[in-house]
């Protein structure tokens, strides 16, 4: 086995990964080495397994096949594959939601008593906001209600998805027209796995619209519903402090450590970390307490409603376990690598997993049940608790250096309240300062980080890029994670990278110029953001018309195409890296750029260098700003790397 030691120095401690390899373990980087040269044919998207004709490939370049056995051409195939990876991550996000919806559901039930309703004014705004009457009901009866109306969304056969209706009107009335708004959110995913099927669509545009309203399903549906019951049942985040990356984890403590995705299991672990006959046992185990901490978006949902620090993103998951300190990880779904099982057999540490969807090699399975979720969470701390002796001193290793301190925590609703004041919540200040040019845009950046790519180098040379230039940027995701180790979301020293205008702006209303938005299925709260800065009144009447952009600049997950989707439908341009798997068809590639701008007014634009990229974003912005006629940006700009990067070469051709 190869030692590749590739991962970014900001963001993954080299001493992990050199701890794993002094044992003969494999990492994630390792094994794309083995894995190199990745297919030519998967990479430009050009192979079919759909039926067992095939497998088939096209030759894009010599005389090799131009369709598949069926007569399937590139656009076809490719077009089809993409729609599918939709139709994965909007199931992944909207199942997750599915579960949330449930949970309030038996909690409202008084099935599940260790749940209660933590923010009754979001409930019953949202009762409102759906259609169901709030007056003289108590508070569980309104949640069962609500629950029972947003459960129904998923099965619904027509219609329009009620959270639709927060989007603006002219794109209510574009979607409409174009035939592109979800009927129910399970329906769109079904849609795309029949009509992806040998011999059904064999239009790459009609494939393509399939899985814009699919991915509609999942920003307005899904994971909106996921958010805003999340918000209901575990309450509305508050900005709040933490810290962030390996150093978190703790030499003299229990180290538990939770990966995953939904909040559900992770916020029972927080109290039951909390409880004191567990920290009185840890006690007498010879540990100083409980020390909880998080992995992916699991971790940014108890970071942004506790506090609780976070290890890592994505490819810190197999890092945290080689640090030889973590006594238990539990998981549940989602983006949680297969190997981590036989890299704990040469540990001490426990995985543990919980969900009956996912089961593991060499994990202890332990199902998870809403109805006994306190007890079930107090055993899993227990036995973390008891092998903390078993810890191998020798083979600890913390990378304490490697720590960072975060304000996470924004949403919509208290972004509000930060811009206009305690007493007067308001979107003006912002609109404001992007008319009068002290910012220029805001762009979201969201998505995982990638073996194949530096480890979140894109995200925080990309973002630091954007703030320098006046962009607004918020995270979601392993990105919110990669930017908050990377420090941009400590205001103190985010604001020193920041260029004059936003820093002017942010010092005033006391806020980072990279907020954490939350978890993957919290881009939704990105969707709300847009559509509140519209309602405010001064740049334009279309979600397209906003001076703003997405990026995921490292994907690897299918959730990540959805998300790409649904911000495009939405009309937010998107720059991706690396590519989507249909650069080997002229077509679909034409589809998903020039052609949906045609049809939503906005597309994807592929770039690999985070620097261009960032640039590309603040080249939208502009041309947005233009076409709004704002005032020009107040400030010079600083020299981009881009600039200077350029004026070397051209120093060294001297
Ligand atoms: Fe080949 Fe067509 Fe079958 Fe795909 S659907 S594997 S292209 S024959
Ligand atoms: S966890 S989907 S690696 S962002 Fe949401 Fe991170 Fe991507 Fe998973």
């Amino acid at each position: 086995m190869k030692n590749t030691l590739t991962t970014h120095p900001e963001a993954g401690p080299r001493e992990t990964l050199e701890n794993a390899f002094s044992c003969g373990l494999e990492t994630a980087w390792s094994r794309l080495e083995e894995q190199e040269p990745q297919c030519g044919f998967g990479t430009l998207g050009l192979c079919c397994r759909i039926c067992r004709m095939g497998p088939c490939r096209i030759d894009p370049f010599g005389d090799g096949p131009k369709t598949g056995v069926c007569g399937a051409t590139a656009d076809i195939i490719t077009a089809r594959n993409l729609i599918r990876m939709i139709a994965a991550g909007s199931a992944a996000h909207s199942d997750h939601g599915r579960d949330i919806a449930h949970s309030l559901l038996i909690a409202a039930r008084g099935e599940a008593t260790d749940y209660t309703i933590k923010d009754e004014e979001k409930l019953k705004n949202i009762a409102g906001e759906i259609g169901i009457e709030v007056k003289g009901k108590d508070i569980r009866q309104l949640a069962e209600e609500v629950a029972e109306k947003l459960l129904a969304e998923f099965g619904r056969q027509d219609g329009e998805l009620l959270f639709t209706k927060r989007a603006p009107e002219k794109r209510q009335k574009l979607w409409r027209e174009e035939g592109l708004i979800p009927r129910g959110i399970d329906r769109e995913i079904v849609e795309i796995m029949h009509r992806t099927l040998m011999g059904v669509d064999n239009d790459a545009e009609n494939l393509i619209r399939q899985g814009v309203r699919a991915s509609l399903g999942d920003g307005w549906g899904g994971s909106m519903i996921a958010t805003e019951l999340s918000d209901v049942l575990f309450k509305l985040p508050q900005p709040i402090r933490a810290q962030v990356n390996l150093g978190v984890l703790r030499e003299d403590e229990v180290n538990i450590v939770v990966h995953g995705h939904e909040p559900t299991l992770s916020e029972i672990i927080v109290a039951a970390a909390r409880d004191p006959e567990l920290l009185k046992l840890a006690e007498e185990k010879g540990a100083r307490g409980i020390n909880l901490a998080g992995i992916c978006c699991t971790a940014n949902e108890i970071l942004m409603r506790h506090g609780i620090p976070i290890a890592g993103n994505f490819l810190q998951q197999e890092l945290a376990i080689t640090t030889g300190a973590v006594e238990l990880m539990l998981v549940d779904v989602q983006c949680i690598m297969p190997s981590l099982g036989s890299l704990c057999q040469c540990f001490h540490t426990k995985l543990v997993s919980t969900s009956p969807k996912a089961r593991f090699p060499f994990a202890e399975h332990i199902e998870f049940k809403e109805e006994e979720a306190l007890s079930i969470g107090r055993r899993i701390v227990r036995m973390a608790i008891e092998n903390f002796p078993n810890r191998k001193k020798e083979k600890v290793s913390i990378p304490s250096k490697y720590i960072s301190g975060v304000v996470a925590g924004f949403t919509p609703e208290n972004v509000y309240q930060f811009l206009g004041g305690k007493y007067r919540g308001t979107y003006r200040p912002l609109n404001d300062a992007i008319i009068s040019g002290r910012i220029r845009g805001a762009a979201g950046l969201v998505g995982c980080n990638n073996a194949q790519m530096g480890h979140d180098a894109s995200h925080v040379q990309m973002a630091r890029e954007l703030i320098r230039h006046d962009v607004l940027v918020v995270a979601t995701g392993c990105s919110a994670i990669g930017l908050a180790k990377a420090g941009l979301m400590q205001p103190e020293s985010a604001l020193k990278q920041a260029g004059r205008g936003l820093r002017e702006v942010c010092e005033a209303v006391g806020l980072p110029p990279v907020l954490h938005l939350g978890s993957c299925v919290d881009c939704s709260r990105i969707l709300v953001t847009l559509c509140n800065i519209l309602k405010e009144g001064g740049l334009g009447d279309d979600l397209s018309d906003l001076p703003v952009a997405g990026a995921a600049p490292e994907w690897m997950s299918e959730k990540a195409v959805a998300i790409g989707f649904y911000f495009v439908a939405s009309g937010v341009q998107t720059i991706i890296s690396p590519s989507f798997p249909v650069e080997g068809a002229d077509g679909t590639l034409e589809l998903i750029t020039r052609g949906l701008e045609k049809i939503v007014g906005a597309g994807f634009e592929f770039e690999d260098d985070p620097i261009k990229g960032a640039h590309l974003i603040i080249k939208h912005l502009d041309k947005k700003r233009a076409a709004l006629k704002l005032a020009p940006m107040m400030y010079d700009l600083a020299p981009s790397a881009l600039t200077l990067k350029n004026k070397d070469v051209e120093k060294k051709k001297r």
